[in-house]
Formats: C-alpha cells, structure tokens, sequence
C-alpha cells in the first residue's frame, strides 16, 4: 500500500512464530539513507536488539517503489529483528570465507559483473502464503562457490544477515543447485530493503525461510548449525511441499 505522501506503508501481522504469536509491523517509513548498516524501526515497543541499529522514523516521503511492483503487495514483510536494517548499494559488501581457497569480500557491483541467473518462481511461505511468477536475477551460489574455491572437508554452507540475528544453512549439495541464487532482483526490479536488499538469498525449491535477507556472509562449514526458524521448530530440509501438504516435489 502507498500512503498519500507515497511512503510505503505496510501492516504486518507476523504469523510466522511456530511458540508463540507475536505481531511485528505497524507503519513502515523508508527514506535514502547514506553509508552504514541503519535500521527502520517497524513499530514501538521493540527489543533490545534494536539498541543496536539506530531507529529512524522519517516522516519523508519514500519512493513507494516496492508497492508499486506487480506483486509485491501479496508478499509479508518479515524481520526478526523488527527492523529494516538498509545498506546504501556501494556501501554493501559480501563476504565468502570459512573452508575456502580464497576469501573473498565482493560489492554489488562485483556480484553484478558476475554471470546473471534468472528464475520465474512462485515464493511460498511456510504459514501459507505464496506469491506466484516472482521474477528473480542474481548470482548462482555454485558460481561464487567455483570463483573463491571450496575446501576438501566443507560440507555445508552457513549465511549471516546483517539484521545482526537471522541465520540460515544449506547442505554444500543443495548450494550448489542451479536454482539458489544470490539475488540482486526480485519482483523484476532491484531488491528493496523491506525484501532483504541489496542482496538477499534465494532458495526457490524450499520455503521462504530458508531465503535469508539482508545476506552479509556466506561461511562454508564442516557442518551446518540450524538456521533461525529451524531453532524455533522448523525443518532444516525446508523443501516445499515437506511442512503443510503442498505437493510441490523439489525441482532443479
Ligand atoms: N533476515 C531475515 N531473513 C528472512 C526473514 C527474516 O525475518 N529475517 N524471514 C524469512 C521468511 S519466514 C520468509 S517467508 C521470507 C519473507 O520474505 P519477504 O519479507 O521479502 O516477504 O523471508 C525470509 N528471510
Ligand atoms: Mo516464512
């Protein structure tokens, strides 16, 4: 929904707690921000976690944008944190380390010279909700994996948000399917701030969850520690169809 000023408005009721309900999300305000990792607080009464963003309600117009995508009203807007942390596009940086050949630090840019993988998805949620035909560009994670060099040994690959909580894993032969990408685009535009960007996971054959936002790393492990949700009760294989009776079967 774009407010009158144009600023996007969201209302969220946060089902996504498997212990207990908890409703995040009231009036969103997004505004350009500059350099550094600063959070948009998505409503009063918030935890402590966000002492460590600094909390900015501009009554600025944003640009609406992601409202105005085809699609992007059908999507909830998740965070753990209940914060929109955002990265200005030439301050974000990705790193790839653990058991690898050659660390790497890249930017957006660097990401975006990259050889570019496109998928036409439907985002599923495992509360329910499904956005069909999303339309996604990015990086495939083998081709990053193949550029800094995995280990003998790694077996797993963790990914860290900076959200500064929200974590994720996937088996090294689930990273390396053709269809998880690291995603510069979804929706057929730039990933907005509210989705995870500048650069956010995606892992189309599995629930949304495993779709980390706001990626900051990607460690390759000897084994992988459960992901956020997974420590709250879900399914570390997080395939479609696994969790609520879909019968979608895993695809390449
Ligand atoms: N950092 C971070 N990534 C996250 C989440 C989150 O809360 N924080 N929620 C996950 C869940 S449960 C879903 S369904 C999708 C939702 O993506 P969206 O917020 O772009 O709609 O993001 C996933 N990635
Ligand atoms: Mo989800």
């Amino acid at each position: 929904m774009t407010g009158k000023n144009g600023e996007v408005n969201e209302s969220v009721e946060h089902a996504e707690t498997p212990s207990e309900p908890k409703r995040i999300g009231r009036r969103l305000f997004l505004s350009v921000i500059g350099l550094g990792v600063v959070g948009v607080a998505l409503g009063p009464g918030l935890s402590n976690i966000e002492s460590k963003f600094l909390n900015i309600f501009s009554k600025k117009p944003g640009t609406g944008l992601a409202s105005l995508l085809p699609g992007a009203s059908q999507f909830r807007i998740y965070s753990v944190t209940n914060t929109i942390p955002i990265v200005a596009n030439d301050a974000y940086r990705l790193r790839v380390g653990g058991l690898v050949r050659v660390p790497r630090t890249l930017t957006l840019a660097d990401l975006m010279n990259m050889p570019a993988t496109s998928l036409v998805k439907d985002f599923q949620c495992v509360t329910g909700w499904r956005v069909p035909n999303v339309h996604w560009k990015g990086v495939m994670l083998r081709d990053l994996l193949d550029a800094v060099g995995v280990e003998p040994g790694a077996k797993a690959v963790e990914f860290a948000s900076f959200d500064g909580e929200y974590t994720e894993s996937l088996t090294l032969a689930e990273a390396r399917r053709a269809d998880v990408i690291i995603a510069y685009e979804m929706l057929g535009a730039p990933v907005t701030p509210e989705h995870g960007g500048p650069v956010r996971l995606y892992v189309a054959p599995m629930y949304g969850y495993k779709s980390a936002k706001w990626l900051k790393s990607i460690t390759l492990v000897r084994a992988g520690v459960p992901g956020f949700w997974e420590r709250n009760g879900y399914d570390v294989e997080g395939w479609i169809g696994r969790s609520n009776g879909r019968t979608d079967q895993p695809v390449d």
